[in-house]
């Protein structure tokens, strides 16, 4: 039987909003109970260790748990691949790659690949998460691609 939420909160509470966040992407059914932080119920109180929302209170038939820290790292594939992404792809990756360049090219040929991140960020965006891509976003592309070709056709042909 799946477990009973209760997401004891406050209306203007950031922890609280994290964790409303946290339930609502990933499809997990709750119930929101508001309380009155200068009023603090007893059942509260006798729930919450300190006195501080968010709780989740866990229900099922063997009784009733209560989370009272916000602060957790949930261990979702979500998070795992994002994190390798970041540390893997986006520092070692990347720096390693831009010291590559710069070893084997001139240091305004590397500079001039900065102006495509713009691109491959839209293109990536587009293709991950299905965000827009319109005709002058296109556009912006082709111009910014030719800049960076002419600049490294230049570079590489007045190279000695
Ligand atoms: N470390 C807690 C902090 C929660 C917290 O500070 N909540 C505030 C409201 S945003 C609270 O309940 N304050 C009431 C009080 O301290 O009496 C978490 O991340 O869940």
């Amino acid at each position: 039987m799946a477990a009973r939420l209760r997401l004891i909160s406050h209306k203007l509470c950031p922890y609280v909003q994290r964790a409303v966040i946290a339930l609502t992407e990933k499809g997990t059914a709750f119930e929101r109970i508001d309380i009155d932080l200068a009023n603090k119920p007893d059942w509260f109180l006798a729930i919450s260790p300190l006195g501080k929302v968010p709780v989740l209170s866990v229900g099922s038939d063997g009784g009733e748990v209560a989370l009272f820290e916000s602060n957790v790292v949930h261990w979702t594939s979500e998070f795992v691949l994002s994190l390798v992404w970041l540390a893997v792809v986006l520092s070692i990756g990347s720096i390693g790659l831009l010291y590559w360049l710069i070893r084997r090219s001139a240091a305004t040929s590397v500079a001039s690949l900065f102006y495509l991140v713009p691109a491959v960020t839209a293109v990536m965006a587009y293709l991950l998460f299905g965000e827009r891509l319109d005709g002058i976003a296109i556009a912006g592309m082709v111009a910014c691609a030719g800049a960076v070709f002419l600049v490294n056709r230049r570079a590489s042909s007045s190279r000695p």
